[in-house]
């Protein structure tokens, strides 16, 4: 599945920096994808919800390319000009993009840890879920997921979705490379919301 798509999550640059197109490309083209082997339209507000954080960080990023050439410097650009708390900011997109991506980390690699109940990955969401996401979310957010979460395809069609034939440890093997070069991206942004204390606490 990760293989066959265009995009990939880069390596991170030497001087520790990301990428802003590279990183949304690689974004679009492998999350967004992946909610549709998730095979339902439970997802569907999910999905567009990053791709809306997606959209907006394109945007920006085409409003000076090179000003924003990376993410560090959108952010940085942000704090600079005080705008960082502004509805529709750049910082904001970002942050719930993070998290999303955050979850999305968490979901497959509890699934690689054995995380799920037999054939449910019901608690390889949920327990992601609660590191990555719940914080965030006040009780009606919560409720909706929880309902949500009872959407997610069993490990069978999960694996199978993202198969397109080929063999289950092939499979787990390509979800294990992924996490590599994802997680790698994730850590960075990560250490840049907490080193420069932007990762506001308010709940949606
Ligand atoms: C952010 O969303 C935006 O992403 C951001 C900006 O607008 C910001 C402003 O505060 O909000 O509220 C979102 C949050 N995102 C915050 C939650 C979305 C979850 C979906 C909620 C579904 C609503 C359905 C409504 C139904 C109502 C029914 C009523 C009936 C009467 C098990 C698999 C699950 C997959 C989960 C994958 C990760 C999810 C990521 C969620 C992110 C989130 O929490 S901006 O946008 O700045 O780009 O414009």
């Amino acid at each position: 599945f990760f293989k066959k798509r265009e995009h990939h999550f880069q390596p991170i640059r030497a001087d520790g920096k990301i990428d802003t197109m590279p990183f949304l490309l690689a974004a679009e083209d492998n999350i967004l994808p992946f909610f549709d082997v998730m095979g339902s339209t439970a997802f569907y507000p999910v999905k567009s919800d990053i791709a809306g954080n997606i959209t907006k960080l394109t945007k920006k990023y085409e409003l000076d390319p090179e000003k924003y050439s990376t993410l560090q410097d959108m952010v940085d650009c942000e704090i600079e000009a005080k705008t960082i708390t502004d509805k529709g900011s750049a910082t904001d997109a970002l942050i719930w993009l993070k998290r999303a991506l955050q979850f999305i980390h968490g979901f497959v690699q509890n699934l690689l840890d054995g995380v799920n109940d037999g054939e449910s990955l019901r608690p390889c969401a949920m327990k992601s879920y609660d590191a990555n996401l719940k914080p965030y979310h006040g009780w009606m957010v919560q409720n909706i997921f929880s309902l949500i979460t009872r959407a997610v395809p069993n490990r069978k069609d999960f694996i199978e979705g993202l198969a397109q034939g080929e063999k289950e440890e092939a499979v787990l093997d390509d979800l294990r490379e992924f996490l590599v070069l994802f997680g790698k991206n994730i850590d960075v942004i990560v250490e840049m919301y907490k080193s420069k204390d932007l990762d506001m606490q308010f709940k949606v």
